[in-house]
């Protein structure tokens, strides 16, 4: 048995879609967190827009990973690689090739909230690799590492938190999720961080709105799940996406925009509410990192950079660091 399949208990309560909508959405300024996008159509989507031209960090990580793994696997000669949402796995596949050729063999501990095409990709993993074993937790990592069911073999750990996802988070969620990660890594062990970039406005805006439309509806896709989990009878074709970078907080902004007037009942909330024409709910942040940005966030966490990756004229970074 190659495969083993962990569910991760919360170490904490954390609110679920009925809480946060109710917190997010009755009320301006309406919000929702971005973790309810990935429904199985949602992370379908979401693969579909790593496939557009316009949205770049994917095939610039997988370009650094193409370039780097090498380095970074003979420099750490991990025991374990753990993975905070992992995906598809598509991108650690050139960690493990590296891994192949150096004749250093991890143990893989991806970590997901949608256990199913993490499951799916692990076994594709193991077919390709035969020495490779697979720790597969499943689980919503804002609620906490403590319990992860990590090695206590001492062997070196290298952590990945990959795809700028580390953007998704708020300022100060950001440094107590990086400080929590530090906190389980011994001496020895690394972390491996991918962050996108500050760059023209342009690019950005046009990242999360690509032409084929997968952005609009990868955030229209929230719709249906608040419809779906919570009784809803929101209008899919009443909101428009829209996509708008922020210079002063250095973030992309992901909207949904209301066409028209209308009221929408949540049923299982008991509730109701008005939205007015033009109205919006912001429903993702995605924070782009200048070097000052970075050299605060990791200085902050308690973090010492070993090794800075960049793409192209710095488009995306990838970062590895130590305690
Ligand atoms: C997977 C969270 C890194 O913020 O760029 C892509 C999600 N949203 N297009 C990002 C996303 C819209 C993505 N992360």
């Amino acid at each position: 048995m190659r495969l083993a399949h962990h569910r991760v208990a919360p170490e904490r309560r954390v609110p679920d879609l009925a809480e946060d909508a109710r917190a997010g959405l009755l009320a301006p300024p309406r919000s929702m967190p971005p973790k309810y996008f990935y429904d199985e159509r949602g992370s379908r989507l979401f693969e579909a827009i790593c496939d557009t031209p316009e949205y770049y960090p994917t095939r610039a990580e997988a370009a650094l990973l193409t370039d780097v793994s090498e380095r970074v696997i003979a420099d750490i000669r991990p025991a374990h690689v753990v993975e905070l949402g992992s995906g598809n796995s598509h991108k650690t596949r050139h960690l493990f090739a590296a891994c192949e050729r150096l004749g250093i063999h991890p143990r893989y501990w991806p970590f997901e909230v949608s256990p199913q095409i993490m499951l799916d990709s692990a076994a594709a993993l193991i077919a390709d690799y035969d020495w490779l074993h697979v720790e597969a937790m499943s689980g919503d990592y804002t609620a906490g590492l403590g319990n992860l069911p990590l090695p206590g073999d001492g062997g070196r750990r290298l952590i990945l938190f990959l795809g700028g996802t580390i953007g998704n988070f708020e300022p100060a969620q950001a440094d107590a999720f990086l400080a929590e990660i530090v906190s389980l890594m011994a001496p020895g062990d690394a972390l491996l961080l991918g962050l996108d970039r500050v760059k023209d406005v342009a690019t950005l805006e046009a990242a999360y709105d690509d032409a084929a439309g997968y952005t609009a509806a990868f955030n229209k896709n929230l719709i249906n799940v608040i419809n779906r989990e919570l009784g809803g009878d929101m209008p899919v074709a009443g909101y428009r996406h829209r996509a708008v970078f922020d210079r002063t907080l250095s973030r992309i902004e992901m909207r949904l925009v209301a066409e028209y007037a209308h009221r929408v009942r949540l049923e299982a909330l008991g509730a109701d509410f008005e939205i007015a024409a033009g109205e919006e709910i912001l429903t993702e942040i995605s924070r782009k990192f200048s070097q000052e940005a970075i050299t605060g966030l990791l200085g902050r966490a308690g973090l010492r950079q070993t090794a800075h990756y960049p793409y192209g004229d710095d488009q995306y970074s990838l970062v590895l660091a130590v305690r």
